[in-house]
């Protein structure tokens, strides 16, 4: 970083700084026709050019400069360049595309020359310039077509185009800083840091980048859906100087959303706020009085770093922050705890006391036959239904793999995340993108406005090509899998897949850029139960390697693919869920965090019949040498065998508490309120229901979770289960 970023850095640890008020406000004053916005150059253009704030950098830089001059005058002590639609896709709707980078440049230059005056005036107060970065006129996380949501007006990477030309002119110029602001959509967001990225990259620069978000209105969430954590953690890979909000309400209705981000975000918080809420006829009245009162109670609580204002804001506004708050101490930023952290449009953050996470598998073209059949003949919507059923069965990330000879992976993988965006309660959760073609990772990753996670890079190829990717996958903002694969093959052994481990570890870290919460190792889970007697110690390797793996390398998680372990009992289902429910009782225990697994369809360790489980472990843990062999032919004697999963209703039969208790312990809610029916009659009062028979199912609950015996997405199932039995006696309480 340069000189002005050191400056300013220190300015900001002494002091709140101010950043200006609107341009547009400011504009509208002058009553500038269309002949102005024209000027000589455009004035035979086809298209109207009022109300294209951009273009006056060119046509009326004096303006400009005038607007610059007099926010400095009221003390601010950052203006932002005249940029906001400064795109070529923006401008492309007044006929100006390509007049972008003029644009840019000629905005950077009046607001810098503005701040060099005013820093020459008082060289004890420098100014700054920040390069405004605007949302679009066209979204990548929304569909501009109600009857076809999986339609973008634009896609990632012309998004990335148009804002990679932007930043390289707001450079040219002479920012200091660049702030992506008025964000509604994370993803045109995203990508406007990968563009950022890449123009520092490729001119070896840096300048400190804010990022401000807009929250819409009491929801709390952006216009795509996100909330104010799930938002911060889908760009806070991009390490910028500051996050914060700006626009669509004033102080008093954004304060919930400036104390959010000033308690999750390890960086500087900036808020500019309109002035209040629009009246009834859209203007805005809140006085500077009013503004500056609530902001600089913002400040008293040690809740922002930056202030300034946004619609409606006017030189009157900042003269009266300004006077309430330079002198004043700024927040401090907080520690935040180190978890891995991924986000839909909600957060997902992974807790020590989280001791595992399903990913959904379903929606996998090779691991599910008929999510291929969709998928193939092009259902779509059916498809989008595999995806719901999982999160339905508690899948906490869910895994999209397309990888099909017959496919187009990049293409099938955009339209189903495309889709998968407009269905809220799908999209709550973290995509992980599952292929072993990495352009198919990257179209992946293009689609994905939360922090997702690449599913699955390794040491195949060799370091450069691993770690070329690796920072791809950062840019974008993802966690990453990496396989225990290196230039030799598959790791099988413990001692192998540590090894590989440890030296991806190294890379990701040192060489990467990575934080260890960004990495999930995957230490392969190869079949068992075989009949080639070299696979029948894998699934202790792979425990055995979880253990070290999580000592070696801190702070960094491990997955799998748990129903790789089971291939060989394909089509006896009961017996490749009891080796499911087994493994992942022991894997976890050594430190498994999270595995792809049928989410829905994972059972209780406990509940696996004693003999099949003896069966089933002997071959797990490699106890006996005929452990297979046994395993066969016992599997022949279980009932539920079969293609088609048997719905086993024996439980049925026993007492109504027994099967309440197994109504909980399983999370299921097919019979909750017969069974709780029958219960009530039983009892004088409804309440002897919910503290007998359904405590009584919850202890089971609690002393299963205790011994680990369940994980914590089964957990939340029996609490979905009580609750409707809770909800089913609540009106004879009354
Ligand atoms: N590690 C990582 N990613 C992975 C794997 C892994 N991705 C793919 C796979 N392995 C995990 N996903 C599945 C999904 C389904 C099955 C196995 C692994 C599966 N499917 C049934 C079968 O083939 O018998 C399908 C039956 C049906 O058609 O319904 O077992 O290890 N990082």
């Amino acid at each position: 970083m340069n000189d002005t970023d050191s400056v300013l850095r220190e300015l900001l640890e002494r002091r709140v700084l101010v950043i200006d008020g609107a341009m547009g406000t400011m504009v509208q004053r002058r009553g500038l026709t269309e002949a102005d916005y024209r000027g000589a150059r455009f004035a035979s253009h086809g298209p109207d050019l009022k109300g294209n704030t951009d273009v006056l950098s060119i046509t009326r830089p004096d303006v400009l400069r005038a607007i610059h001059d007099e926010y400095f005058a009221a003390g601010a002590d950052i203006a932002e360049t005249n940029t906001f639609g400064a795109t070529s896709i923006v401008q492309s709707e007044y006929g100006l595309q390509d007049l972008a980078h003029e644009i840019n440049v000629a905005a950077t230059r009046a607001a810098k020359d503005s701040a060099r005056e005013w820093t020459r005036r008082t060289p004890l107060r420098p100014r700054f310039v920040a390069g405004s970065i605007g949302p679009l006129n066209k979204t990548l996380s929304l569909s501009p077509s109600v009857a076809d949501p999986g339609y973008r007006a634009v896609t990632f990477d012309e998004v990335r185009e148009a804002y990679a030309g932007q930043v390289r002119a707001l450079l040219e110029g002479g920012a200091d800083l660049l702030l992506v602001e008025t964000i509604f959509d994370t993803l045109n967001a995203k990508a406007a840091l990968v563009a950022i990225d890449e123009v520092f990259e490729a001119q070896g620069v840096r300048v400190p980048v804010m990022i401000s978000v807009t929250i819409t209105d009491k929801s709390g969430r952006t216009l795509s859906g996100q909330t104010v954590e799930a938002f911060w953690t889908s760009v806070k890979h991009a390490r910028p100087l500051s996050v914060g909000v700006n626009c669509a309400l004033g102080a008093r209705e954004m304060r919930p959303y400036v104390e959010e981000l000033s308690r999750i975000a390890e960086v500087l918080v900036s808020c500019y706020p309109n002035a209040g809420l629009p009246n009834a006829f859209g203007e805005y009245d809140e006085t500077p009085e009013t503004t500056s009162a609530l902001l600089r109670g913002f400040v008293d609580e040690g809740l922002v770093n930056i202030v300034g204002g946004c619609c409606g804001t006017t030189p009157d506004h900042i003269r009266a922050i300004a006077a309430r708050v330079a002198a004043e101490a700024p927040r401090k930023p907080p520690r935040v705890e180190a978890f891995p952290r991924f986000s839909g449009l909600e957060p997902l953050v992974v807790r020590p006391e989280t001791n595992f996470l399903m990913i959904g598998e379903r929606t996998n073209v090779t691991g599910s036959r008929r999510f291929a059949d969709l998928v193939k003949s092009g259902d779509y919507a059916k498809a989008v239904e595999v995806a719901l059923d999982q999160v339905r069965g508690g899948a906490n990330i869910l895994d999209v793999n397309m990888d099909e000879g017959m496919l187009d992976g990049e293409r099938a993988m955009t339209t189903f995340l495309n889709l998968l965006a407009s269905e809220p309660e799908i999209s709550r959760i973290p995509v992980m993108v599952d292929s072993s073609k990495w352009t198919v990772i990257e179209a992946g990753l293009k689609c994905i406005q939360g922090k997702g996670i690449a599913n699955s890079i390794s040491l195949k190829e060799g370091e450069e090509d691993f770690l070329a990717k690796a920072r791809k996958i950062r840019r974008y903002g993802a966690g990453v899998v990496v396989m225990a694969f290196d230039e030799k093959g598959q790791a099988e052994t413990a001692e192998r897949k540590v090894a590989i481990c440890r030296r991806a570890y190294e890379l990701l870290t040192a060489r990467g850029g990575f934080d260890p919460t960004d990495i999930i190792f995957d230490p392969n889970i190869l079949a068992i139960g075989t009949g080639i007697e070299e696979h029948a110690a894998f699934a202790r390797h792979y425990i055995e390697a979880a253990r070290l793996i999580k000592q070696t390398c801190p702070g960094a998680k491990i997955s799998g693919g748990v129903s790789n372990l089971s291939f060989s009992f394909r089509g006896n289902n009961l017996v490749r869920e009891a080796m499911h429910s087994a493994f992942l009782y022991h894997a976890i225990r050594a430190g498994m965090d999270m595995g792809i697994v049928n989410a829905g369809q994972i059972g209780v360790y406990e509940e696996i019949p004693k003999d099949l489980l003896e069966h089933v472990e002997d071959v797990i843990f490699d106890r006996r040498p005929d452990a297979t062999e046994r395993l066969v032919t016992f599997a022949e004697t279980v009932k539920g065998a079969g293609k088609k999963r048997e719905l086993d209703l024996g439980w049925r039969d026993a007492p109504v508490e027994q099967r309440l208790t197994h109504a909980l312990v399983h999370g299921m809610v097919d019979f909750i309120e017969v069974d709780v029916e029958e219960a009530r009659r039983k009892v004088v009062r409804p309440l002897e229901v919910i503290e007998g028979p359904l405590m009584d199912g919850m202890r089971v609950v609690g002393d299963l979770f205790g011994a680990g015996k369940m994980f914590l997405p089964q957990v939340v199932k029996s609490a979905r289960a009580m609750k409707r039995a809770v909800a089913y006696l609540l009106p004879f309480m009354e």
